[in-house]
Order: structure tokens, then C-alpha cells, then sequence
């Protein structure tokens, strides 16, 4: 069954790119903020987070993803996810150290996938340690899928450990990533046809592949991830100027579907997020 409203997430950073190649991108907690505020205000509901050090490289340190955490919390009402991915030189046990700076949700990826000239290694026994841990700490994992192969494992973690912590299952295609699935409605379907029964999902296509993941999606009931850790040009030699303007967009074209943005309200009910935030922790 179609979703009535579409959660709208932004990728606002990811760790691929420089700052002097995109000078839109908010690489210090200041810069994320206001990004999340900016994108929160159009149609946002949950951000999925990278962050960078002083030098605007990817970084893992937990004080810092602690910080990133709270600020966020504090200047928004987005579901925060981190990303559990980061870049593809980060250790496991980095990667696996995320979790202890208590976001809502973290990224899952459901295998290895040649990304590019790199590798996004991610073998079954980091998913079953990363997996396990997030049903420990209670915190929502979103199954990142490159491939057909990741919906079947996702299968197989399920079968295997059980039902994610809150009951939901969530996923993101990723599309078009050189290495991963293309970004074509038609493998689109077919990704979607395979997923678990009465999962939820999202789509977004890297670069050139946005606007057709984006369509596509929307045509098949899904929701949408969009931003600049995916996508930099936002029309033919015409430069992304900011997250916001990505996410104005897929508000404009969920809104033409007739499924307007989703609240932060409604996307901690769809997901069933443990409502972590100050005012509202029980006990
Ligand atoms: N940066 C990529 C290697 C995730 O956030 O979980 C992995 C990635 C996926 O971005
Ligand atoms: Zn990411």
C-alpha cells in the first residue's frame, strides 16, 4: 500500500566531498545545523549525518558525533540518523562505535559494493555485529541496499537475528552508484518487488540518476532521499547551491504526487523511533 505523506530525507554531506569542489557543503557543526534548520523548514524530516574534522575530513570521533547529536536535537525536531558507512578507510570498530553516541537511527548497509575506484566493504559477520548492537541500544538501523544481492541479505539477517528494535523495517535503495545497482525505474521495481513484506523504504539515485529514482519512487509509493552527499548538479551545468534547494525540489515533486511531505512528528511513528530528546525521555 502507498504512503499517504512522504518522509523527505536529506544526506547533506556524506564523505566524498571536498569542500572546495562543492562550496555548499556544511562540513563544520555550525554549517550542518543550519543546513538541517534550512531543510527542516522545507519539507525535511530525517537527516542522515556525516561529519568532518577540523580540517573538513571524514571523521568517526565520538565527541564529535555526540556533539553533532545533541546540536541537532536542540536546533530541529529531524529523526537523526548517522551514518555507520563513513568513508571507505574507516576501521569497523569505528564504524561500530557510532552507535554509543545515541542517534535515532543509524545506517545499515547489506554488503560489500565496489564504490567507484573503491571498496564499501561491509561483510556479513560487521552487519551481524552492527545489527545486534543496534537491537542492544535500541536504536532504528535503516538497511541501506547498493544491489539486488543486499535485498537478499537483508532477508537473511532478518531470518536469522530477528526483528530491528521498534518493530519496522526501513530501507534505502541506493541507485546508480558506479559499482551498485543502476538508477532505472525498472530496477527500481524490481528491488522494491523483492523487499520484506511491509517494509518501508526509500530511494535516492546518485548523481544523474536523482531525478528518475526520485520519479520512479514516487510512482511506486516510496519515499525519497535526496542531498549532497548524492547528488551535486542540479540540472544540466548548473551546480547544486544547497541542500535546501535539493529538498525544495522533491517537496515540489511529492507535493505534485499528492503526497506532501511527511512531518518529524509522523516520521517517529512510521519508524518508531525511542523518542531520545530532553524534554520527552521517559523516566
Ligand atoms: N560513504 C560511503 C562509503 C552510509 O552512510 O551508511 C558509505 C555511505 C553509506 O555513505
Ligand atoms: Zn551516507
Amino acid at each position: 500500500m502507498s504512503a499517504v505523506r512522504t518522509l523527505i530525507t536529506v544526506a547533506p554531506t556524506g564523505a566524498e566531498t571536498a569542500k572546495a569542489d562543492a562550496p555548499g557543503l556544511p562540513v563544520t557543526l555550525d554549517e550542518l545545523v543550519s543546513t538541517a534548520e534550512a531543510c527542516e523548514a522545507v519539507g525535511a524530516a530525517l537527516v542522515h549525518v556525516h561529519i568532518r574534522d577540523d580540517q573538513a575530513r571524514p571523521t568517526l570521533d565520538l565527541g564529535r558525533l555526540r556533539d553533532t547529536v545533541a546540536a541537532l536535537r536542540e536546533r530541529t525536531t529531524l529523526v537523526v540518523q548517522l551514518s555507520t558507512g563513513g568513508a571507505v578507510t574507516d576501521p569497523f570498530e569505528h564504524r561500530l562505535r557510532v552507535l554509543d553516541a545515541e542517534p535515532d537511527s543509524c545506517s545499515l548497509t547489506c554488503g560489500t559494493v565496489n564504490f567507484g575506484d573503491d571498496v564499501f566493504s561491509n561483510p556479513w559477520s560487521f552487519m551481524v555485529e552492527l545489527y545486534q548492537r543496534t537491537q542492544a541500544q535500541q536504536v532504528v538501523p535503516e538497511f541501506e541496499l547498493f544491489d539486488l544481492g543486499h535485498v537478499a541479505a537483508l532477508h537473511r539477517l532478518l531470518d536469522t537475528y530477528g526483528e530491528p528494535f521498534g518493530g519496522r523495517i526501513h530501507c534505502d535503495l541506493v541507485m546508480g552508484v558506479p559499482g551498485g545497482m543502476p538508477g532505472t525505474a525498472a530496477t527500481l521495481v524490481a528491488a522494491v518487488q523483492a523487499l520484506p513484506e511491509g517494509a518501508t523504504w526509500s530511494a535516492t539515485g546518485v548523481g544523474r540518476t536523482t531525478l528518475p529514482v526520485a520519479l520512479a519512487a514516487l510512482a511506486s509509493g516510496g519515499h525519497l532521499r535526496v542531498g549532497m552527499e548524492d547528488t551535486l548538479t542540479f540540472s544540466k551545468g548548473q551546480p547544486v547551491v544547497d541542500n535546501a534547494q535539493l529538498v525544495r525540489r522533491a517537496a515540489e515533486l511529492a507535493t505534485l504526487a499528492q503526497r506532501p511531505p511527511m512531518s518529524t512528528d509522523e516520521t517517529r511513528v512510521m519508524l518508531n523511533v525511542k523518542d531520545r530528546r530532553p524534554a520527552h525521555a521517559a523516566g
